[in-house]
């Protein structure tokens, strides 16, 4: 793929995404052969694009990581995209109007105290490298039509990042079992789902480590101060105006955000 049609692709998913306006996949009709190397080109393009328009990365993100949607995208690896600044939700409500059709996911999120380099990371060294850890509430919004994408697509479109609401408990990761952190996602006081920590990748820790051998393989890594989504322990569940969402996470309270 030459640098042209990298720049085209990421330019028609940005599009998409500033004029909240989903579109046809990729792989549908413009490129039906996208590889996965190709579609994080295109998403490093739409991040390098995001950077030249002043936004800055609060961190990296891990998406996929349950065993549920890794069998559903039949893949045997999480996938990463990038948070940014404007996507940090600072109040306690979201505009629906800024999105295309959201769903909310309960994760817990790291807060790094040093750089993590891979290779061979492992969840214990995260631990270790971590400052905080808090709760948070990620909004996920495709821009492809119903969600319907496949791994090249959902990679190129920077893993549906769109927003999240961090929650105001911060802990240290040892006062925590983050495996066994039972949590539960409601809508007006219904709960829609739950889990437990470890349903990302055995430990929350080991997904950020993942991350960190991930990024080394395009000689990157995870540095001090970045704050890390490390994947939903609960499923995505849609969000609609006049939505009350919250999330309750053992020992990290609940985080949550009104849809207006
Ligand atoms: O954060 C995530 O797990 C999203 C990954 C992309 C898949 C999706 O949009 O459902
Ligand atoms: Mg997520």
């Amino acid at each position: 793929m030459n640098a042209h049609e990298k720049e085209e692709l990421a330019a028609f998913l940005l599009e998409a995404e500033e004029k909240k306006q989903d579109v046809v996949r990729i792989t549908a009709e413009k490129r039906p052969n996208l590889s996965v190397e190709e579609a994080y080109a295109i998403q490093e393009t739409l991040v390098d694009t995001k950077r030249k328009q002043g936004k800055s990365v609060v961190g990296p993100k891990m998406g996929l990581t349950s065993k549920a949607k890794m069998q559903q995208m039949n893949v045997e690896e999480p996938i990463y995209g990038y948070i940014f600044d404007d996507m940090v939700v600072s109040g306690d409500s979201i505009s629906m109007s800024s999105f295309i059709h959201p769903k909310a996911e309960a994760e817990v999120a790291f807060i790094l105290g040093e750089d993590i380099e891979g290779p061979g990371i492992s969840g214990a060294q995260v631990l270790g490298a971590t400052k905080y850890v808090v709760p948070a509430l990620e909004i996920i919004d495709s821009r492809y039509e119903n969600f319907n994408f496949t791994l090249p697509d959902v990679i190129a479109d920077n893993a549906s990042s769109s927003a999240v609401v961090f929650g105001t408990t911060v802990k240290k990761p040892e006062e925590l079992e983050l495996d066994v952190i039972g949590t539960t996602l409601s809508i007006n006081g219904e709960i829609k789902d739950l889990g437990a920590g470890a349903a990302v990748l055995g430990h929350p820790a080991n997904s950020v480590a993942m991350l960190a051998n991930m990024l080394h393989r395009k000689g990157q890594k995870l540095e001090a101060g970045q704050i890390i989504l490390t994947g939903g322990i609960t499923g995505a569940v849609p969000v609609s105006v006049g939505d009350y969402v919250e999330a309750s996470l053992d020992g990290l309270h609940s985080v949550h955000f009104s849809v207006k």
